[in-house]
């Protein structure tokens, strides 16, 4: 079987990765739409050796569509997700949108893809930081389960999108010209320097991206006990996040064991040599697929927990993969 597919907002940087993974991983394709703001009408997007026109995202332009990946903010995910549902196709949105909402699965396909049948005509892909840390939390937590996590973020600009990254590279270079320079997207310099994450903070002193890993770990694990400490902070890295990962279980965790279940796990590769040093890095993550785990050692402090460092590519695996992994699994079960 064939599906006709939409991608919304399929300029910014998580739509054209789609766009590029529905390409080299074959998507079974009828057609493919390109979908995004006016500003953005007029572009050819390259696809398969042709040039795809990019079209106006409107609500008319929501028809004879089986398949709809959605790149956008929150607030266009919402204003759009009924019209997709009643033109009857399903909508794998990337926003936070319905992340939370019980009547929409949240999927990682290595972790809960049988929630996936649950659907019904939306299925949300969890925030990039959250992938990454399930990922790599899920095959050890099926072993022995998981009491406490801490995790601190080392979050790239890529989580801000094109502009995001843009802002690195002309203030890296403003930088180093001895020039002035200012900052639109984030709130502080992000060249040279790195701060807390800059999403909204709420009344408990936590940000909005520290919330998401909480309670989308939770969600997607369907364990509303387990407890996550975490600190999330940006860092001037171009596309791929990075996560120091301290795990507490309800028994002792033999580090053997740990390796076998991590060196086994679907989506992870563990990078660990530990004569040169060398583990887990973004630029090494970045333009790759599986999240790379290494540095996994005993807690000192703690004979029931572990300590591991990752590595992923937030634009891929931590958005435009996932998303395009839930859709594979729709084609391969029919929708
Ligand atoms: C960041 N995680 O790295 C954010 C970007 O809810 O999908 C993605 C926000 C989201 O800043």
């Amino acid at each position: 079987d064939t599906y006709r597919v939409a991608v919304l907002g399929a300029t910014g940087a998580v739509g054209t990765e789609m766009v590029h993974l529905l390409e080299q991983r074959r998507f079974p394709l009828a057609s493919l739409k390109l979908l995004a703001s006016e500003r953005s009408v007029g572009r050819q997007i390259a696809f398969a050796g042709e040039a795809v026109p990019v079209e106006p995202l409107t609500p008319g332009a929501i028809k004879d569509i089986d398949i709809v990946l959605g790149a956008t903010e929150a607030d266009l995910s919402r204003q759009y997700a009924r019209t997709i549902v009643e033109a009857g196709a399903v909508f794998i949105d990337n926003s936070s949108a319905f992340r939370l909402d019980p009547d929409v699965p949240l999927v990682v396909p290595e972790v809960n893809l049988a929630d996936l049948k649950h659907h019904a005509g939306i299925v949300a892909n969890p925030n990039c930081s959250t992938i990454l840390l399930v990922v790599a939390l899920w095959p050890l937590h099926r072993r022995h389960a998981i009491r406490r996590v801490v995790v601190s973020t080392y979050q790239a600009a890529s989580g801000a999108g094109a502009a995001g990254m843009s802002e690195l590279l002309r203030q890296s270079r403003q930088i180093l010209a001895d020039e002035e320079f200012t900052c639109e997207v984030f709130p502080h310099p992000i060249a040279f320097n790195l701060f807390p994450h800059d999403s909204a903070i709420g009344a408990d002193h936590y940000c909005a991206e520290e919330r998401k890993l909480i309670y989308e770990t939770r969600r997607i694990f369907h364990d509303d006990t387990l407890r996550i400490a975490v600190t999330c902070v940006r860092v001037p890295v171009l596309r791929a996040h990075s996560e120091a990962v301290n795990i507490e279980f309800a028994e002792p965790f033999a580090l053997e064991e740990a390796l076998a279940a991590l060196s086994a796990a679907p989506g992870v590769h563990l990078v660990e040599d530990w004569q040169r040093n060398h583990f887990p890095m973004p630029i090494e993550a970045s333009g790759k697929d599986p999240v790379l785990v290494g540095r996994i050692r005993q807690d000192l402090s703690c004979d029931h927990a572990l300590d591991l460092w990752l590595s992923g590519d937030q634009l891929r695996k931590g958005a435009a993969l996932n998303a395009v992994q839930i859709a594979e699994a729709l084609a391969g079960g029919g929708l």
